[in-house]
């Protein structure tokens, strides 16, 4: 008998997960995004390939792509973004707040940041490591070879720790240059205040690509820490946070199912399940979010997949044409993975 009811459980709780649970009700994130018609996202004062507005003033970047697809995959509507422009200082302050609900600025996530400000991190977005950035006529080509130089850099950032612990560990003495505002970082650079520009290694890269000479500047190969970003939200709204880590998510397996912004309509009609699962064709993904069906349909038609925003504002049909490397799907070597999306 009691065999017979476990089995009888186990048949239950089976169904309902193959069915899934009835559309959960909104959270307090979710429901004053609603009612505000807009998501607040924190992005940066102005960063290339990152968040930088272009010439008609319009937000443009992977971190602005990414909100704008959270925007897209909750209100059906990628335009619906109110732009916070944030400092690396005050960045996470406004967050813990609550004047944002999402945080998408170049921003690291490392254990101090994720476990003492009220935070958390969603899914990695970007892998990347601090760099040099030197220019092409001082003979440099490594970083072993800035022992007695001075290093020009920003303050409220993941920089100074690190190249302590580097140069430490490479028993190399350097002077620091430190800003506070990271457009006079560069321009101090640029007026050869300091001997390099160390930074995280693509946005060097796109502020090497933005320079009216880029080949007078060279990226040197080291990466002297890891420096993964992730969107970050608020503690306490678990629904909210499930909700930017799957958009994260749901942009790398657009990508690994060949779905982009260009042919998601026609994948409408793709056989494959897992396609059917993305794009809401069936299961209940969005509906299991607090979500419609949607969610993810709307996200690539608005900004693509995951590899589509990398192309624009970091690879091929980007000025700074950098690599994928570590940001290319794990099926071809990299580490963009998305956990099974059923
Ligand atoms: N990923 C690093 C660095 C990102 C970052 O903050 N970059 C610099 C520019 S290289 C910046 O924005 N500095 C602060 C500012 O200008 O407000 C972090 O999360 O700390």
């Amino acid at each position: 008998m009691l065999k017979r009811v476990v089995a009888a459980l186990l048949l239950l709780a089976s169904a309902a997960q193959a069915q899934n649970v009835a559309p959960v009700p909104a959270g307090a994130t979710l429901t004053t995004v609603r009612a505000r018609g807009a998501v607040a996202c924190g992005i940066s004062t102005g960063d290339p390939a990152w968040s930088q507005p272009d010439s008609r003033g319009e937000w443009q970047g992977m971190d602005t792509d990414f909100c704008r697809a959270v925007a897209a995959a909750v209100l059906g509507d990628a335009s619906r973004v109110a732009w916070h422009p944030l400092t690396g200082q005050n960045r996470l302050p406004t967050l813990s707040v609550g004047q944002i609900d999402l945080l998408t600025r170049t921003t690291t996530w490392t254990f101090l940041r994720d476990v003492s400000n009220g935070v958390n991190f969603a899914a990695p977005n970007f892998f990347d490591g601090q760099g040099f950035l030197v220019r092409a006529d001082s003979g440099v080509t490594s970083a072993s070879q800035l022992d007695g130089s001075s290093i020009c850099f920003t303050s409220a950032s993941t920089h100074e720790l690190n190249l302590q612990d580097w140069s430490r560990a490479q028993n190399i003495h350097f002077t620091p240059v430190i800003f506070a505002d990271k457009d006079e970082a560069r321009r101090a650079y640029e007026a050869g205040r300091c001997d390099s520009f160390t930074g995280d290694a693509a946005q060097l890269a796109a502020i090497r690509a933005a320079f009216p000479n880029p080949e007078a500047h060279r990226l040197l190969p080291e990466r002297i820490s890891k420096e993964p970003y992730a969107a970050a939200v608020r503690h306490g709204d678990d629904q909210w946070f499930d909700i930017v880590r799957w958009v994260a998510f749901g942009l790398i397996e657009a990508e690994e199912l060949g779905v982009t912004r260009a042919n998601a309509e026609q994948m409408l009609n793709d056989p494959r399940p897992a396609v059917r699962r993305l794009l809401g064709v069936s299961g209940d993904l969005g509906p299991a979010l607090g979500l419609d069906r949607r969610w993810m349909y709307n996200a690539i038609r608005a900004v693509g997949n995951y590899g589509e925003i990398y192309d624009r504002h970091l690879g091929a049909n980007s000025q700074v044409r950098l690599p994928r490397g570590l940001n290319d799907l794990w099926t071809r070597g990299g580490m963009m993975f998305s956990p099974p999306m059923r």
